[in-house]
Protein backbone atom coordinates (compact mmCIF):
# COMPACT_ATOMS: atom_id res chain seq x y z
CA UNK A 1 0.00 0.00 0.00
CA UNK A 2 1.29 3.35 -1.20
CA UNK A 3 1.93 5.39 2.31
CA UNK A 4 0.71 9.20 2.45
CA UNK A 5 0.74 11.45 4.70
CA UNK A 6 -2.64 12.29 6.07
CA UNK A 7 -3.31 15.77 6.63
CA UNK A 8 -3.06 15.34 10.53
CA UNK A 9 0.05 13.46 10.18
CA UNK A 10 1.75 16.28 7.73
CA UNK A 11 0.87 18.80 10.07
CA UNK A 12 2.37 17.07 13.32
CA UNK A 13 5.63 16.96 11.33
CA UNK A 14 5.10 20.28 10.65
CA UNK A 15 4.16 20.98 13.84
CA UNK A 16 7.59 18.97 14.80
CA UNK A 17 9.76 20.68 12.82
CA UNK A 18 8.44 23.95 13.68
CA UNK A 19 8.92 23.42 17.20
CA UNK A 20 12.73 22.45 16.76
CA UNK A 21 13.29 25.92 15.03
CA UNK A 22 11.51 27.34 18.31
CA UNK A 23 8.64 28.77 15.98
CA UNK A 24 5.73 27.18 18.64
CA UNK A 25 5.02 29.52 21.24
CA UNK A 26 2.96 28.30 23.06
CA UNK A 27 0.54 24.78 22.21
CA UNK A 28 2.20 21.98 21.82
CA UNK A 29 0.28 18.87 21.24
CA UNK A 30 1.10 16.03 23.56
CA UNK A 31 2.11 13.38 21.24
CA UNK A 32 5.08 16.37 20.26
CA UNK A 33 5.65 16.80 23.41
CA UNK A 34 6.43 13.06 23.99
CA UNK A 35 8.61 13.02 20.90
CA UNK A 36 10.60 15.74 21.82
CA UNK A 37 11.23 14.42 25.57
CA UNK A 38 12.44 10.96 23.83
CA UNK A 39 14.75 12.44 21.62
CA UNK A 40 18.23 12.61 23.42
CA UNK A 41 19.33 15.86 21.59
CA UNK A 42 15.81 17.77 22.45
CA UNK A 43 15.00 16.47 25.63
CA UNK A 44 15.42 18.86 28.70
CA UNK A 45 15.06 21.98 25.93
CA UNK A 46 11.46 22.42 26.29
CA UNK A 47 11.01 24.63 29.67
CA UNK A 48 14.45 27.01 29.04
CA UNK A 49 13.78 27.34 25.49
CA UNK A 50 10.23 28.49 26.26
CA UNK A 51 11.56 30.92 28.96
CA UNK A 52 13.60 32.28 25.87
CA UNK A 53 10.38 32.19 23.57
CA UNK A 54 8.68 34.26 25.86
CA UNK A 55 10.79 36.93 25.19
CA UNK A 56 10.79 36.81 21.50
CA UNK A 57 8.06 35.91 19.18
CA UNK A 58 9.27 37.90 16.62
CA UNK A 59 12.10 35.76 16.27
CA UNK A 60 10.56 33.19 15.22
CA UNK A 61 10.63 33.40 11.52
CA UNK A 62 14.39 33.84 11.86
CA UNK A 63 14.26 30.99 14.39
CA UNK A 64 12.17 28.75 11.26
CA UNK A 65 14.88 29.50 8.96
CA UNK A 66 17.08 27.67 11.26
CA UNK A 67 15.54 24.73 11.91
CA UNK A 68 16.86 21.95 10.87
CA UNK A 69 19.36 19.30 13.33
CA UNK A 70 22.72 18.58 12.43
CA UNK A 71 22.77 14.61 11.36
CA UNK A 72 23.97 12.84 15.07
CA UNK A 73 26.02 9.49 15.07
CA UNK A 74 26.86 6.96 17.54
CA UNK A 75 29.66 7.53 20.20
CA UNK A 76 31.35 4.43 18.81
CA UNK A 77 31.97 6.17 15.53
CA UNK A 78 33.31 8.77 16.80
CA UNK A 79 37.27 9.83 15.90
CA UNK A 80 40.03 9.16 18.73
CA UNK A 81 42.26 11.01 16.75
CA UNK A 82 40.42 14.37 16.68
CA UNK A 83 42.26 16.80 13.86
CA UNK A 84 43.58 20.00 14.90
CA UNK A 85 43.49 23.52 13.06
CA UNK A 86 44.14 26.78 14.15
CA UNK A 87 45.77 27.98 17.36
CA UNK A 88 44.79 32.07 17.30
CA UNK A 89 44.16 32.84 20.35
CA UNK A 90 45.87 30.12 22.22
CA UNK A 91 49.38 30.93 22.34
CA UNK A 92 49.47 32.67 26.00
CA UNK A 93 49.62 30.63 29.43
CA UNK A 94 46.50 29.66 30.18
CA UNK A 95 44.83 31.32 33.49
CA UNK A 96 45.12 29.08 36.60
CA UNK A 97 41.72 30.76 37.81
CA UNK A 98 40.39 30.86 34.81
CA UNK A 99 37.08 33.16 34.17
CA UNK A 100 35.06 33.68 31.07
CA UNK A 101 33.74 37.27 31.01
CA UNK A 102 29.80 37.34 30.22
CA UNK A 103 28.21 40.69 28.67
CA UNK A 104 24.40 41.04 28.42
CA UNK A 105 23.28 44.66 28.45
CA UNK A 106 23.52 46.02 32.20
CA UNK A 107 24.78 42.71 33.34
CA UNK A 108 28.58 41.88 33.58
CA UNK A 109 29.77 39.12 35.60
CA UNK A 110 32.44 36.67 35.61
CA UNK A 111 31.99 32.29 35.30
CA UNK A 112 34.19 29.71 36.12
CA UNK A 113 34.07 26.15 34.05
CA UNK A 114 32.79 24.29 37.36
CA UNK A 115 29.73 27.12 37.17
CA UNK A 116 28.88 25.52 33.96
CA UNK A 117 29.66 22.05 35.16
CA UNK A 118 27.36 22.46 37.48
CA UNK A 119 24.47 22.59 34.65
CA UNK A 120 23.06 19.73 32.87
CA UNK A 121 25.45 18.36 30.45
CA UNK A 122 24.79 17.46 26.67
CA UNK A 123 26.86 15.15 24.77
CA UNK A 124 26.76 15.54 20.70
CA UNK A 125 28.33 13.47 18.06
CA UNK A 126 28.39 14.70 14.80
CA UNK A 127 30.56 15.66 11.74
CA UNK A 128 32.50 18.81 12.07
CA UNK A 129 33.18 20.56 9.07
CA UNK A 130 36.06 22.82 8.38
CA UNK A 131 36.06 24.97 5.50
CA UNK A 132 39.10 23.67 4.39
CA UNK A 133 37.88 20.64 2.96
CA UNK A 134 37.80 18.08 5.62
CA UNK A 135 35.27 16.95 8.07
CA UNK A 136 35.12 14.55 11.50
CA UNK A 137 32.60 12.76 13.19
CA UNK A 138 33.39 14.02 16.52
CA UNK A 139 32.09 13.62 20.32
CA UNK A 140 31.83 16.54 22.62
CA UNK A 141 30.27 17.61 26.07
CA UNK A 142 29.26 20.39 27.55
CA UNK A 143 25.94 22.71 28.42
CA UNK A 144 23.68 23.66 26.01
CA UNK A 145 24.38 27.26 24.96
CA UNK A 146 20.66 28.04 25.64
CA UNK A 147 20.79 26.49 29.10
CA UNK A 148 23.36 28.72 30.03
CA UNK A 149 21.50 31.87 28.90
CA UNK A 150 18.42 30.43 30.53
CA UNK A 151 20.36 29.63 33.82
CA UNK A 152 22.02 33.13 33.91
CA UNK A 153 18.85 35.14 32.45
CA UNK A 154 21.19 36.69 29.56
CA UNK A 155 20.17 37.44 26.20
CA UNK A 156 17.27 39.47 26.46
CA UNK A 157 17.21 43.06 25.69
CA UNK A 158 14.09 43.87 26.73
CA UNK A 159 10.58 42.08 27.89
CA UNK A 160 10.28 40.73 23.83
CA UNK A 161 13.33 40.89 22.19
CA UNK A 162 16.89 38.79 22.12
CA UNK A 163 20.12 40.15 21.62
CA UNK A 164 20.70 39.52 17.63
CA UNK A 165 24.22 38.04 18.31
CA UNK A 166 26.25 36.76 20.35
CA UNK A 167 30.04 37.97 20.11
CA UNK A 168 32.53 35.43 21.46
CA UNK A 169 36.70 36.11 21.95
CA UNK A 170 39.61 34.20 23.21
CA UNK A 171 40.89 35.91 26.48
CA UNK A 172 43.77 37.75 24.30
CA UNK A 173 41.35 38.77 21.62
CA UNK A 174 43.43 37.66 19.05
CA UNK A 175 40.25 34.63 17.65
CA UNK A 176 36.53 36.01 17.52
CA UNK A 177 33.46 35.24 16.35
CA UNK A 178 30.41 36.36 15.90
CA UNK A 179 26.74 34.48 15.96
CA UNK A 180 23.19 35.32 15.32
CA UNK A 181 21.37 34.46 18.27
CA UNK A 182 18.88 32.01 16.71
CA UNK A 183 22.05 29.73 16.10
CA UNK A 184 23.20 30.33 18.90
CA UNK A 185 19.77 29.24 21.17
CA UNK A 186 19.89 26.18 18.45
CA UNK A 187 19.40 22.74 20.54
CA UNK A 188 23.22 21.47 19.45
CA UNK A 189 24.77 24.23 20.07
CA UNK A 190 27.12 23.63 22.91
CA UNK A 191 29.73 25.35 25.61
CA UNK A 192 32.16 22.47 25.52
CA UNK A 193 34.16 21.65 28.05
CA UNK A 194 34.83 17.76 27.21
CA UNK A 195 35.83 15.73 24.16
CA UNK A 196 35.34 12.31 23.97
CA UNK A 197 34.54 11.85 27.01
CA UNK A 198 37.49 13.65 28.83
CA UNK A 199 38.41 17.47 29.62
CA UNK A 200 39.26 19.22 26.33
CA UNK A 201 43.01 19.27 25.43
CA UNK A 202 44.44 22.83 25.44
CA UNK A 203 44.64 22.57 20.99
CA UNK A 204 41.43 21.97 21.30
CA UNK A 205 39.78 25.08 23.06
CA UNK A 206 40.89 23.93 27.28
CA UNK A 207 38.85 24.86 29.44
CA UNK A 208 35.84 25.32 26.88
CA UNK A 209 35.13 25.67 23.39
CA UNK A 210 32.36 26.77 21.50
CA UNK A 211 30.49 23.89 19.35
CA UNK A 212 27.75 24.80 16.82
CA UNK A 213 27.13 21.86 14.72
CA UNK A 214 24.97 23.88 11.98
CA UNK A 215 28.00 26.15 10.92
CA UNK A 216 31.18 25.76 9.50
CA UNK A 217 34.07 24.69 12.23
CA UNK A 218 35.84 28.65 12.10
CA UNK A 219 32.76 29.68 14.07
CA UNK A 220 33.89 27.03 17.48
CA UNK A 221 35.90 29.23 18.96
CA UNK A 222 37.93 27.79 20.97
CA UNK A 223 39.07 28.99 24.19
CA UNK A 224 36.30 30.88 25.02
CA UNK A 225 37.46 34.01 27.33
CA UNK A 226 34.41 36.38 26.43
CA UNK A 227 30.86 36.08 25.87
CA UNK A 228 29.02 39.27 24.75
CA UNK A 229 25.27 39.68 23.44
CA UNK A 230 24.73 42.66 20.93
CA UNK A 231 22.39 44.03 18.13
CA UNK A 232 25.66 45.40 16.71
CA UNK A 233 27.18 42.74 14.09
CA UNK A 234 30.04 41.20 16.21
CA UNK A 235 33.50 41.52 14.47
CA UNK A 236 34.12 37.74 13.04
CA UNK A 237 37.95 36.74 12.33
CA UNK A 238 37.35 34.37 9.54
CA UNK A 239 34.32 36.41 7.79
CA UNK A 240 36.90 39.93 7.70
CA UNK A 241 39.08 37.35 5.29
CA UNK A 242 36.13 36.81 3.25
CA UNK A 243 34.25 34.35 4.18
CA UNK A 244 30.54 33.97 4.88
CA UNK A 245 29.65 35.50 8.00
CA UNK A 246 26.94 32.77 8.82
CA UNK A 247 28.79 30.13 7.87
CA UNK A 248 25.59 28.20 7.84
CA UNK A 249 25.66 24.37 6.60
N1 LIG B 1 40.74 30.24 19.23
C1 LIG B 1 40.60 29.65 18.02
N2 LIG B 1 39.48 28.96 17.74
C2 LIG B 1 39.33 28.36 16.54
C3 LIG B 1 40.34 28.46 15.54
C4 LIG B 1 41.52 29.20 15.85
O1 LIG B 1 42.45 29.36 15.06
N3 LIG B 1 41.60 29.77 17.12
N4 LIG B 1 40.17 27.85 14.32
C5 LIG B 1 38.79 27.49 13.93
C6 LIG B 1 38.74 26.56 12.81
S1 LIG B 1 39.00 27.18 11.28
C7 LIG B 1 38.39 25.24 12.97
S2 LIG B 1 38.14 24.22 11.65
C8 LIG B 1 38.24 24.66 14.33
C9 LIG B 1 39.19 23.48 14.51
O2 LIG B 1 39.03 22.93 15.78
P1 LIG B 1 39.99 21.74 16.21
O3 LIG B 1 41.38 22.24 16.26
O4 LIG B 1 39.49 21.28 17.55
O5 LIG B 1 39.84 20.69 15.15
O6 LIG B 1 38.49 25.60 15.35
C10 LIG B 1 38.01 26.91 15.10
N5 LIG B 1 38.20 27.68 16.29
MO1 LIG C 1 38.31 25.56 9.84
Amino acid sequence: MKEELTSNQAIRRKTIKAFLGFGVASFVPVGVWKWINSSPYVNNTLAPLRKVLEFNEKLTAKMLSNSHLAPIFSKSQAERKVRFNGAVGLQSPLEEDYKVKVESGEKKFEITINDLKALPKQEIVFEFKCIEGWSQIQHWGGVRFVDFMNHYQIGQKDAENLFEYVAMETPDGQYYVGVDTPSAVHPQTILAYEMNGKPLLKKHGSPLRLIIPVKYGYKSLKRVGVIKFSDERPKDYWASLGYDYFAGL
